[in-house]
């Protein structure tokens, strides 16, 4: 139980949230753009269906959706990763998963912090995809050594940000004026610097190594360089970008358009090129530009389990064996086509999913099962038979890497594919972040089975059958 004078941490994450949103919002307009294009699109798709609107009424999940939203930072080191992995923590988020990117050519791995615990979700399910770049992968050796030193110096959290996350640690949470203050100097971090830590001819060296390695080195901070609103449905908004005067990539990432959404669908606008100055000599600057920041937007669906996500990672496999989408977009509806052949393997309806053990759902009790009491069954697909309980997808929080790579392709510029031998490194990512990450499978199949629990609770008489 958390001391009454702390304020939650779930009220910091949404406050964290809201300033965030309302920073980006200022700083990138056509994320303003794009926010109301989605909340328009999610308004139409919840008068359209009723049902839908319905149930995440039940589940207490359509508040969430207009609040909800991801977004993502770079670090250099794995001190600012330790730091972040606490300073995430006061705000009850956790880091999730494991994703490593350089088979994709990205010189990065990652983890995503986000709040753990159906409740938690519930609350404000805000979640930051940080990576941390892989410094081994840079092949200049001279470089490196530079790139290292450039990193060290720099500090990326104020000392009250720190000192903060030191009184949260050690007191078990923050009043409400340090949450105040707490908010405010984090938020510093993630902010835009028009003014680089380097010179021209540094950012340049950087840039032909990788331009993330540009991106991540030449700046004091970890610039926020998306954030990403949910929609429900991805396809009206893709069509609707354009006519917007945004310019989405080429093609809808992640599985394709479905009755019953799997996973994660996600499509970016490109980022922007933005002015920046570069250092030089005696406490000059040189004029430049900088392209990091962009948007994008996401729909999710069900969370799978093991077996599901190995037959998503099959069919998705095995549709870029026939078909690689191009980044100019020239084939895009010749994958698109693919893409939906080969997922009609899939099953698409939820009782489908769900019997075939493909996906992950909470159960709860119908109207029938909370006025009959007692009930004597053999287990919860004899329940859901016999209309004493019913089931909800649970929704995927996390990440997927090949989409990731996608959305990181998208915007280092068509030419950036570069080849690194794939090399995850797990145990060095958590030496770093100075703690495991969380399996994602275990969590998702711990909320299926705590409301599982609860319906057995509820009627009493199964216990005694099974
Ligand atoms: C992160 C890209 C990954 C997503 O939604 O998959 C990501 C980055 O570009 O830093 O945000
Ligand atoms: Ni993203």
């Amino acid at each position: 139980m958390q001391n009454a004078a702390f304020v939650a941490s779930d009220d910091i994450r949404s406050a964290f949230s809201a300033a965030m949103s309302a920073m980006y919002r200022a700083e990138v307009p056509a994320y303003g753009t794009l926010m109301e294009l989605v909340a328009e699109v999610n308004a139409e798709v919840l008068d359209g269906t009723p049902m839908l609107r319905q149930r995440l009424e039940a589940t207490d999940s359509l508040d969430r959706i207009s609040q909800e939203r991801h977004g993502a930072i770079r670090l250099g080191t794995p001190a600012e990763l330790s730091t972040m992995r606490r300073v995430f923590a006061v705000m009850g988020m956790h880091p999730v998963g494991y994703y490593d990117l350089s088979t994709a050519g990205v010189p990065v791995h990652a983890t995503a912090f986000r709040p753990v615990g159906a409740e938690a979700l519930s609350r404000n399910p805000f979640r930051v995809f940080t990576s941390l770049l892989r410094v081994d992968l840079i092949g200049d050796e001279a470089l490196r050594v530079e790139a290292e030193a450039i990193l060290a110096a720099r500090r990326i959290f104020t000392d009250r940000a720190v000192e903060l996350t030191e009184r949260a640690e050690t007191r078990g949470g923050l009043d409400l004026a340090d949450a105040d203050r707490f908010v405010a100097e984090i938020l510093k971090t993630f902010r835009w610097h028009d003014q680089a830590c380097v010179s021209i001819e540094m950012y340049h060296r950087l840039h032909q190594q990788h331009r993330l390695v540009a991106d991540v080195v030449s700046f004091k901070g970890p610039h926020i360089n998306h954030l990403t609103p949910r929609t429900l449905d991805i396809d009206a908004v893709q069509t609707g970008m354009s006519s917007r005067g945004i310019e989405p990539k080429a093609i809808v990432e992640g599985p394709p358009t479905r009755q019953c959404p799997i996973l994660l669908r996600q499509t970016s606008f490109k980022a922007l090129d933005e002015p920046v100055s570069f250092k030089s000599g005696s406490g000059g600057w040189t004029a430049g530009s900088h392209t990091a920041r962009f948007g994008e937007i996401e729909q999710r669906g069900v969370a799978l389990t093991p077996e599901g996500r190995a037959l998503y990672d099959n069919l998705l496999d095995a549709t870029r064996k026939m078909i690689r989408p191009a980044a100019d977009g020239s084939n895009a509806a010749d994958y698109v086509e693919a893409l939906s052949r080969t997922f009609q393997s899939f099953p698409d309806t939820w009782d489908g999913i769900r019997t075939a053990g493909l996906g992950y759902f909470t159960y709860s009790l119908t109207e029938r099962g909370r006025r009959v009491g007692s009930v004597h069954a053999e287990g919860v697909d004899q329940l859901v038979a016999d209309g004493f309980v019913r089931f909800d997808p649970i929704v995927y929080e996390d990440f997927l890497p090949v989409s990731a790579a996608g959305i990181f392709q998208s915007n280092l510029g068509d030419e950036a594919g570069q080849d690194f031998v794939a090399s995850p490194n797990q145990k060095r990512f958590e030496a770093a972040l100075g703690a495991g990450v969380l399996d994602e499978f275990e969590h998702y199949a711990t909320i299926e089975q705590a409301s599982i629990d609860e319906c057995r609770r509820a009627l009493r008489g199964v216990q005694a059958a099974e």
